[in-house]
């Protein structure tokens, strides 16, 4: 085996954000770019000799040409054994699966998740643990670090290997298994649910749609819900995974998903719809003529836990970003567990469930999931709600009004303004920060501000601190109002603003979201200052 030693000099934007680095493809492109990072992170990890890696994707445009990279490096960076999906493909919490499962020295997931893809869309690589889960925040600084000093690095001169058929072949002293991507997964999927009862519930008349975005999880929904669950085939729409997503936006939400969005709005409508982003990690939960929000999904997953198997023998506790609503936090109070409020992104859950203080996590951002690995998962949350389902024998909007007038309602909305000029959108966060003192106690009608803060958080288990994380105007009445940057976009800066307000009162409920929380959006502009700083008169997306 010839180990190639490459002279390289560091690029100074390989720094990850919330999810991994996620840039263009162009930028990915660039000569020894991926090489830079890749050996950034192997640098870091300290994988023994013979040491096994897992390696997939969500099978977007420079997918294979970023794994047989890899594998080359992996080869001549001492790895042993590559465990690869075939074809390249590993769904994100697929891929946790395979580490868990097969205890490999972690891996290497290649996703931009639910940004377009194609050459001039994005690419993203980003490492998971040995438990499967994203790599903490010192991981990724160091990284970072590696990153900023790399001189060199190493690959084998070998030929490609073939991906499309399960197998195994040497690469230098390497062993290359190319594995079936599912299986693994669709086994833990049968190990959680009764798919007995779920079968029952899909034969006798109960109409599914799934949309997989022309990305990863296609072939998973195919073998879940169809071969494995007897599903129509048509139940599964969009199954094949394509390098450009068919020229779509994979982000399972009411603007990107509209196909589905229309189809469960439509005239006989399915009874439950469901979609799932690039890489498979996110989950939008619809029913007839109906939108579950993300945070209302976890608590609802939280309060019905008892009723699927994997579940049943009960919560160890909940967690949820800080963004997400505090409907999680009702359903736990009343279970008697603890919950748990942590920084956006899955990364902070990781030692939450290694400690086995929690067994279920959530965000707003469409992404919920358990200690069953550690990623979010999309169609484990899909199952989730079927198995619910098959139990209740109710209609999704039944038992979301029945768990409002349970718990009381947390009206939630994110408005998202994409692509903004990365000055307007740190003046925006200037002024609210530099407006601190004085909307501390200011009066907005009936809305009196309690505290404003810039989120901070303590790990419990590691006592790492990580600040900045959003700012935090928080009402004497429990509503709130949160603005954030996005760390997972790669053009301009991405504002979310998250607003949130609850309603005890049932007869108030069924009132839209966007109408419950106008006073808030009101407040929110007004503050910041955000139509005059960044020109836009309306958020791109609403969820
Ligand atoms: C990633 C992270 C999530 C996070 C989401 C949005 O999801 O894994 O934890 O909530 O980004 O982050 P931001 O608000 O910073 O854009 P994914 O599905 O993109 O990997």
């Amino acid at each position: 085996m010839q180990i190639l030693t490459i002279a390289t000099r560091p690029y100074n934007d390989q720094k990850p954000g919330t999810s991994g680095l996620r840039k263009r493809v162009p930028a990915f492109q660039q000569p020894h770019y991926l090489a830079n990072f890749v050996q950034s992170i192997f640098d870091t990890i300290d994988a023994a000799p013979g040491a096994t890696l897992a390696l997939g994707g969500d099978g977007r445009y420079y997918n294979r040409d970023a794994i047989q990279v890899i594998l080359k490096m992996a080869a001549a960076n001492g790895f042993g054994r590559v465990l690869v999906g075939q074809g390249g493909i590993l769904s994100t919490p697929a891929a946790s699966c395979v580490i868990r499962k097969y205890r490999t020295h972690g891996g290497i997931i290649l996703s931009a998740s639910h940004n377009p893809g194609g050459p001039d869309g994005d690419f993203g690589i980003k490492y998971n643990g040995s438990n499967g889960g994203p790599a903490t925040e010192t991981v990724t600084e160091a990284i970072f670090a590696a990153s900023k000093r790399i001189v060199h690095y190493r690959i084998i001169d070998a030929p490609d290997v073939p991906l499309d058929m399960p197998d195994e072949y040497k690469m230098g002293d390497m062993v290359v298994s190319v594995i079936d991507p599912v299986s693994d997964y669709a086994e833990l999927m049968e190990s959680l649910f009764d798919f007995g009862a779920i079968r029952a519930l899909l034969s006798g008349g109960f109409r599914i749609k799934f949309d997989a975005m022309h990305a990863v999880t296609g072939p998973y929904a195919r073998d879940i819900l169809v071969n494995r669950l007897g599903a129509p085939a048509d139940s599964v729409m969009n199954a094949v995974p394509l390098p450009d997503f068919g020229n779509g936006h994979p982000d399972p939400n009411l603007t990107y998903a509209h196909e589905l969005v229309d189809i469960l709005y439509g005239k006989s409508a399915p009874d439950f719809g469901a979609a799932s982003d690039g890489d498979g990690d996110r989950n939008m939960i619809l029913g007839k003529h109906f939108f579950v929000t993300p945070s209302d999904s976890l608590a609802i997953i939280a309060a019905n836990a008892h009723l699927v198997p994997g579940y049943k023998q009960g919560l160890a506790g909940i967690a949820r970003s800080m963004p997400t609503s505090a409907a999680a936090d009702r359903v736990a109070k009343v279970l008697g567990i603890p919950s748990y409020e942590t920084p956006t992104g899955w990364k902070f859950f990781g030692n939450l469930m290694d400690a086995g203080k929690v067994t279920l996590c959530g965000e707003e951002s469409f992404g919920t999931g358990s200690d069953h690995v550690r990623e979010k998962d999309g169609l484990w949350a899909v199952l989730f709600w079927l198995n619910i389902l098959a139990v209740r024998k109710q209609p999704v909007e039944t038992i979301v009004s029945e768990h409002w007038a349970r718990f009381g309602r947390n009206f939630y909305s994110r408005h998202d303004y994409e692509g903004v000029q990365v000055e307007a959108a740190n003046g925006v966060m200037k002024l609210l920060k530099d407006s601190f003192t004085s909307l501390q106690g200011a009066q907005f009608g009936h809305l009196q501000v309690k505290l404003c803060d810039d989120f901070s958080y303590t790990d419990p288990i590691d006592c790492s601190v990580s600040t900045g994380q959003g700012i935090r105007i928080l009402f004497v009445d429990g509503s709130r109002i949160v603005f954030r940057l996005s760390g997972t976009g790669t053009e301009g800066a991405t504002l979310r603003i998250y607003l949130e307000s609850f309603e005890p009162d049932t007869s108030k409920h069924h009132l839209d979201a966007q109408e419950a929380l106008a006073t808030l959006i009101g407040i929110a502009l007004q503050i910041s200052e955000l139509r005059k700083r960044t020109g836009r008169d309306k958020p791109t997306v609403i969820t």
